[in-house]
């Protein structure tokens, strides 16, 4: 007891607080140094109970009221079921303004290109901007791609503050799936709208009764995965290229000891893109050697990195508890922040370091940190300064540990590439992929995402569900920081599927040549996986409702309300969503039930905090079967494939000449 108690104190090793090699490695330097990290802090600071299972209401200055027994209300009587489906509406509009607004930004920058008035930006993808301008029906004939993206650009503005109707985009669901939100009132309305909505009826004295407010929040979450997240997917593809596979590398063994190393961090690929610019001009890189670096090399992190990763090949240093451990390494001239997912330890952090830690949304200031505001009229000025900032910064290094772990990765699977992948040019469709899961090959697919939490081991949850799902032929479709996980451990490549996948995934893999894992990109292209889901039911064979899909979503390691906002929007599209870390609705059994039964029999999908790796795993492999039992489709059996290709020939290879021509030509040689 006493030993524990010591532990506790101390707080985990490294070991324990990582999976990731490299970020042992960091935090052992931390220690070295006498620093803390995230992972220290929360080791240090438990969580608050009440405050971790929805009990406090702090909607009213009457309070805050801690409702932590049987029957017991806050001031105003406020139930624990009212007080918990509030709490939990009110993640979800933050998360869904968050990802939204994101939208919001790119559709400023659209609209300023379109007028040629956004330096150093153009449309890259002038076809899927046409294909957006068709759905928004904008005419597209003999106009000029400009004329077009002004148009797509005001349109994708409006769809902020619609008041009535739907959003247009909401046209890319099965039709089912429409008819149902139509008759549920879940459409969203206008992306805003829903946000404000929630904020209104979660105000003292509102909506009072869970399942009502439990409703809205699928609405507002709507308005994030079929409004905001999606105009940010969409026009981030238009303006700086829709994503194909390519080669690149991930951990924080890309940052070079003789070069100038900047990170960019957050979430937005409109400044990261014109760093990627500038640390290319060759003025710039002729003042980086003048200070005696070799080149400047640039790194992601979060999502910011996943931006950049999927359409230029930026490497990745890591995920979202590698930030704090980027700057220990003392390798990082300057570290540029925009929005979300930033800590604030990081200043601090740097003052022991010469990192120089820059902040540049409008939004986003941080005490300690030097502001360069980014503007997209000047962006490409703007970027040049940060990288000159960088290089100045240089010859202020100190002692340098940077981890040698780095892994390849081939990222960037957009659903239109994956739709080429398996059809080629002339025949780009799903069917080979709705054929590998009728068929049983592929058992399932799940959508691995969300974030890192330093309550939990640092990616060893995305890790055990990976290893468990591709042993079971389900196909992983990863974004976020899941994506960024698995890409550190090498599962990114086609190698994973030889090495780790059953024999009937492996053998689409080997087909196809595709990974067993997919990334897609960041956290706002969650919506990539719903337009998959689409895909996958106009194709035929798997029902005509994303809900009736054999696929799965999950969030093992999620901290932010983004994930919670996914997860709303992900249910009431029809997906079952599972979250793990601790449930922050636990003080009611009942909002509980709302989020799981309750929306099951509304909406068809639901989500369930589950805690247990294994019984993840299991929830989610039952569901999958269960969905393809009720479509009608056999069971799956792991023994059945993975005859044909290489293995096969491995068995061939292993006969006797005479009996391996038997085999293969139901005759012995010669005969
Ligand atoms: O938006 S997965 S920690 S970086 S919130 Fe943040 Fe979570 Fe990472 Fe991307 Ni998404």
């Amino acid at each position: 007891m006493a030993a524990e108690k010591k532990k506790k104190k101390k707080g985990r090793t490294p070991e324990e607080a990582s999976l990731d090699p490299a970020a042992q490695e960091m935090l052992v330097r931390a220690e070295e140094l006498g620093l803390g990290t995230a992972f220290s802090r929360a080791d240090h600071m438990a969580p608050c109970p009440i405050g971790a299972n929805g009990q406090c209401c702090k909607v009213c200055f009457m309070g805050p009221c801690r409702v932590t027994k049987d029957g017991q209300t806050g001031v105003c009587g406020a139930t624990i079921e009212t007080i918990t489906a509030r709490n939990f509406a009110r993640a979800v509009a933050a998360g869904a303004a968050s990802h939204s607004d994101h939208g919001r930004d790119l559709a400023f920058t659209l609209i300023a290109t379109a007028k040629g008035e956004a330096q150093g930006y153009k449309i890259r993808d002038p076809f899927k901007l046409s294909k957006l301008a068709k759905e928004l029906g904008i005419a597209t004939e003999g106009r000029k791609v400009n004329e077009i993206a002004l148009d797509v650009g005001e349109a994708c503005l409006a769809m902020f503050g619609q008041q009535e109707g739907e959003l247009p985009l909401v046209e890319r669901a099965p039709q089912k799936r429409k008819d149902l939100w139509r008759k549920l009132r879940l459409a969203p309305r206008g992306i805003d709208r829903e946000v404000v909505d929630v904020l209104h009826r979660t105000h003292m004295g509102d909506d009072q009764d869970p399942e009502h407010i439990l409703d809205q929040t699928m609405r507002a979450g709507m308005s994030d995965g079929w409004g905001g997240s999606m105009v940010a997917t969409d026009i981030s593809d238009i303006l700086f290229g829709t994503p194909s596979p390519l080669v690149s590398q991930m951990n924080l063994g890309v940052l070079k000891e003789d070069e100038v190393n900047i990170i960019v961090h957050g979430h937005e690929p409109t400044l990261s893109e014109m760093i990627l610019a500038a640390t290319t001009d060759p003025e710039l890189l002729s003042y980086a050697e003048e200070k005696g670096a070799k080149g400047i090399t640039l790194a992601g992190i979060c999502c910011t990195s996943n931006e950049t990763l999927v359409r230029q090949g930026v490497p990745s240093a890591g995920n979202f508890l590698h930030q704090e451990l980027a700057i220990i390494t003392g390798a990082v001239d300057a570290m540029v922040v925009d929005v979300q997912c930033i800590m604030q330890a990081l200043p601090e952090l740097a003052t022991n370091f010469h990192t120089e830690v820059i902040t540049t949304s409008p939004k986003v200031k941080i005490s300690g940190a030097t502001h360069m505001e980014f503007d997209e009229h000047h962006a490409l000025d703007i970027a040049k300064s940060i990288v000159r900032k960088a290089i100045d910064n240089y010859t202020n290094r100190g002692e340098v540990r940077i981890p040698e772990f780095t892994s390849d990765v081939v990222p960037g699977f957009s659903h239109e590439y994956i739709n080429y992948m398996l059809g080629g040019s002339y025949r780009a469709s799903f069917r080979p992929l709705n054929d590998a899961v009728i068929s049983g090959r592929i058992r399932g697919v799940v959508a691995n995402v969300g974030c890192n939490n330093p309550r939990t081991q640092q990616d060893a949850t995305h890790d055990f569900i990976v290893r468990e799902l591709l042993k079971n032929d389900v196909l992983l479709v990863e974004t976020g920081c899941g994506a960024i996980a698995s890409g550190k451990r090498g599962y990114l490549l086609g190698e994973a599927a030889l090495e780790m996948a059953g024999p009937g995934l492996r053998e689409v893999c080997e087909a196809t040549g595709m990974p067993p894992v997919l990334h897609m990109g960041s956290c706002v292209d969650n919506t990539r996986i719903l337009t998959v889901l689409c895909q996958v039911v106009a194709e035929g064979g798997l029902g005509d409702d994303i809900s009736d899909v054999p696929a799965v979503g999950i969030a093992p390691e999620w901290m932010s309300e983004k994930a919670l906002a996914i997860a709303s929007y992900c249910a009431a599209s029809g997906a079952y969503v599972i979250l793990g870390i601790n449930n922050p609705v636990q003080a009611s059994e009942v909002v509980t039930d709302i989020l799981s039964k309750g929306w099951e029999e509304k909406v068809g999908g639901k989500i369930e905090f589950v805690v247990e790796p294994e019984e993840m795993v299991r929830r989610m492999l039952e569901h999958i079967d269960k969905k393809r039992e009720a479509l009608g489709l056999p069971a799956y059996d792991p023994d059945k494939f993975g005859r044909s290709g290489d293995w096969r020939m491995e068995e061939l290879m292993q006969l006797e000449p005479e009996a391996r021509a038997e085999a293969l030509y139901g005759q012995p040689a010669g005969d």
